[in-house]
This record gives structure tokens, C-alpha cells and sequence, in this order.
């Protein structure tokens, strides 16, 4: 598994024998160098000489090569050829509250399904007045909405559920995506089929060869769902569910089905294959929870972590992370470097919707000593994110979805960061 890159060490080494060279108290508060000395502001550097790329060079623009390194992964053993193919977002690379294109996350059960949109059609049947079949262009003649949702899989986390295994952010939370979706409100079209007395649950069924489907109670399909076809001002990406995505704001990431094709209207849910032998969760007794389509709050630093050592010495150092709820906005978000003795707020910046990834900041003086750092949100309803014991308390340990317990990373005195579990 490509984890951390293992150059904390020389890279802190390295900061320290330059700040040593140019003399004690060369160093500000802020880890600038006094002015003189450093060849990389006193002589003409390469690209000060010549005439760069025209207008023309990428039509479509794509990130500086030396961002390359910024990139989704996945893990060895969900490959992305199989029914359990997944790859994670670089969360401790991101920053803001919206995921780039290119960078969301990525889970499908049959690849990604090649679509021409002027052959893509969606059906509405079932317990409707009139079966209607639209074109995309006629589901563009609706009008249209802007809204800003996380998408985050049941399963993002679920790796870590009886101990710490990973040691990436990317990969114990990365199962997540924060996109300003355009589209209609489903009620749209489900008023102009006209819904049969009776109407209670809806089917949703993607076009891809695993046909997703997933019931939906028709009290959230009129509420806030969403048919998009654009993500952050841009038609859908394939991998994303060109042209057609259901949104299904704060509900877990199964549901929001891709390459959406049909709905169907009914009185009762289907107990389709991904609510019921999978997306369901088992409980200590052997039992399990019939849905749990929230996704509840959840917050994790991502810098530092492991894929995102502290590269400098002691002094000034900022924390930051990413925070949501499905069940509206976050309030506030503490932070802890002693492992949850001492909690201080945290700094949120940046717009707060509901149903919405938010940003926080933590900025301190480190003593350059060993740190248990932990992040916990509480949202708009007053809800605390638990830690990973009280979770398993309620829940047991045969879990794997809904893990929103707080992560620890522990940080040693080279800024290193470790994946682990205060117990
Ligand atoms: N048609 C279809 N829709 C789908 C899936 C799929 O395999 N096929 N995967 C679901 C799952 S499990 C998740 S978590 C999200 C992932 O969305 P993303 O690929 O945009 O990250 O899509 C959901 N919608
Ligand atoms: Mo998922």
C-alpha cells in the first residue's frame, strides 16, 4: 500500500541545518529566513528567462507536474478491476470545502458505465398517473438548482473498525467528496408523472452493468433529492455518473445512484442486494439495523496525519480538517493534542451549508514534543461525534459501515504521524 513517504525525518533535518547556516534568530516567528543568502530569491531562477507555454498549450487545464503527486489511490486488495473497486480522495492534500473534479473519490460494482447522453433516457413507472420517459434535454427545461453537498460512503472508515490499519487519511476517510451539484429537485418530475395514493417508496436503478437500485422513502425523494447533471459548474465526470446522478444530500453514498436510468414508484422498499446483505449493519447480537441512510457527524484532521508529516521545527503550526453531518451543518469542532484531556475549539472558516463538508483550522505554538491528535465535530442538532469505543459499546465489533468515531493520530517529536487508537 502506498502510504506515507517516509521523508519527515530528512525533510525536518534538512530545515534545521539551513536555519543553523544563517545563524541563530535568523528564523521568524512565521519560519521565514531573514532576507540574503538564499540563492532561490537572489539569483534568476530557470523560468525568469524564457517565453513559457502560450494560451494554447492545454485547452484543458490540468494541475503543475509538480502537483502529480496530488492523486486518488486505492489498496491492494480492492482493486480497481472487481466488484469492490474503490479509490480514495487526497484528503490531506485538499483544502477548502470543495473536492476538485478530478480528485472525488471514486466506488462502482461494475466499472464505469459509457454513456451517450443523447441515448440516455430516464423512466419514471410504478404508482404514477402517467409513465414518462425524458430525454436529458428534457430534464433541462426544469428549472434548475445550485446546492453543495458531502457524499461520503457507509463504508468510509469501516477498514478501522476493530483497530487502526491504515495509515493515510486518504485512505481511513477518503471515501468522501464535497461538490456543488446543478440539477432539478426530483419532486420535478415525480409531480409531472403525478403520484398514485399509495406512493410511499421509490426504486432507483443506474444504467451501469451492476444496475444499482436502492429504495428510497418518497418523504426525502420530495424533500431535498436532487437529478444532477453538473458538478462544480461542469457536466457530471463519467466516474461520477454522467450524465445523470441521483443526490441524495446526507444520506449514505450507496444510495445516491449513478447513471440513473429508471425510478420506480411503490407502496413498500424492494430489499435490494445493497440493503440487505450489504449497507446494513450488524450489531454485537447478531442482529442487524433494517436502513441507516443518515450519515452522522464526523470530522478528522488531515494535516498533519501520516501521508502529511509536520516538515518544520518547533513554533508556529496549524492544524486543519474537514468536518460534516447529514442531518445539517457543523457548529463547532474541538481540537486535542494531549489525546482528549484538554479540547479547544477549533477555527471553522469558510461557507456553512447544510449537509456540507466544512473547514476548520486549529493554529498553535508547538513545543516540538510528542502530540495525540484528535478532531470532534458536534452539529447543528447538538449531536457529538463519539469516539470509537462508545461506538463499539452500542454497535459491537462485527461492524464495518457508519464508523464516525474519532481518529487519533500520534505525532512524534519529528512530526511524524501514526495511525492509532487511545484506549
Ligand atoms: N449506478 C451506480 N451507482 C452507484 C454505485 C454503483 O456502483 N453504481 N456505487 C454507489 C456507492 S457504494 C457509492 S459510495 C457512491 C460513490 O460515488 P462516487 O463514485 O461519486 O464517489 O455511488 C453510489 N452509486
Ligand atoms: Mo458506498
Amino acid at each position: 500500500m502506498s502510504g506515507s513517504d517516509g521523508k519527515t525525518g530528512a525533510t525536518r533535518r534538512g530545515f534545521l541545518k539551513g536555519a543553523l547556516a544563517a545563524g541563530a534568530g535568523a528564523v521568524s516567528a512565521g519560519g521565514a529566513e531573514a532576507a540574503g543568502g538564499d540563492p532561490a530569491i537572489t539569483e534568476l531562477q530557470p523560468w525568469m528567462r524564457e517565453f513559457g507555454p502560450g494560451v494554447d498549450a492545454s485547452p484543458y487545464g490540468v494541475p503543475s507536474e509538480h502537483e502529480s503527486h496530488v492523486r486518488r489511490r486505492y489498496v491492494e486488495w480492492l482493486r480497481p478491476d472487481t466488484i469492490s473497486a474503490v479509490n480514495f480522495t487526497p484528503i490531506h492534500q485538499l483544502d477548502g470545502i470543495i473536492t476538485p473534479n478530478g480528485l472525488c473519490f471514486e466506488r462502482h460494482h461494475s466499472g464505469v458505465a459509457q454513456i451517450d447522453p443523447a441515448r440516455h433516457r430516464l423512466m419514471i413507472n410504478g404508482l404514477v398517473e402517467r409513465p414518462l420517459v425524458f430525454t436529458m434535454e428534457d430534464l433541462k427545461r426544469f428549472p434548475r438548482e445550485n446546492r453543495i453537498y458531502f457524499l461520503e460512503c457507509a463504508a468510509n472508515s469501516g477498514m478501522e473498525w476493530r483497530g487502526p490499519q491504515l495509515n493515510g487519511c486518504q485512505f481511513t476517510h477518503g471515501m468522501i467528496h464535497n461538490l456543488m451539484y446543478t440539477g432539478i429537485p426530483l419532486s420535478h418530475v415525480l409531480n409531472e408523472a403525478g403520484l398514485k395514493p399509495g406512493a410511499k417508496w421509490l426504486l432507483a436503478e443506474g444504467a451501469d452493468a451492476a444496475a444499482m437500485t436502492r429504495s428510497i422513502p418518497l418523504e426525502k425523494a420530495l424533500d431535498d433529492c436532487m437529478l444532477a447533471f453538473a458538478m462544480n459548474g461542469e457536466a457530471l465526470r463519467p466516474e461520477q455518473g454522467y450524465p445523470l446522478r441521483l443526490v441524495v444530500p446526507g444520506w449514505e453514498g450507496n444510495m445516491w445512484i449513478k447513471w440513473l436510468r429508471r425510478i420506480e414508484v411503490g407502496d413498500r422498499p424492494w430489499h435490494q442486494r445493497e440493503e440487505t446483505s450489504k449497507y446494513t449493519d450488524l450489531l454485537g447480537d447478531g442482529r442487524t439495523r433494517r436502513f441507516t441512510f443518515e450519515m452522522d457527524a464526523k470530522s478528522v484532521i488531515t494535516s498533519p496525519s501520516p501521508q502529511a508529516p509536520i516538515t518544520h521545527g518547533p513554533g508556529p503550526t496549524v492544524i486543519t480538517g474537514i468536518a460534516w453531518s447529514g442531518r445539517g451543518t457543523i457548529a463547532r469542532v474541538d481540537v486535542t493534542l494531549d489525546g482528549g484531556i484538554n479540547w479547544q475549539p477549533a477555527r471553522l472558516s469558510g461557507p456553512s451549508f447544510d449537509k456540507s463538508m466544512h473547514r476548520f483550522y486549529f493554529e498553535f505554538d508547538w513545543d516540538g514534543r510528542p502530540m495525540l491528535l484528535q478532531s470532534r465535530a458536534i452539529d447543528s442538532t447538538g449531536y457529538v461525534q463519539p469516539t470509537k469505543d462508545a461506538l463499539r459499546a452500542v454497535r459491537g465489533v462485527s461492524s464495518g459501515y457508519h464508523n464516525n468515531g474519532i481518529q487519533t493520530w500520534a505525532i512524534d517529536s519529528d512530526g511524524r504521524a501514526e495511525n492509532v487508537e487511545i484506549t
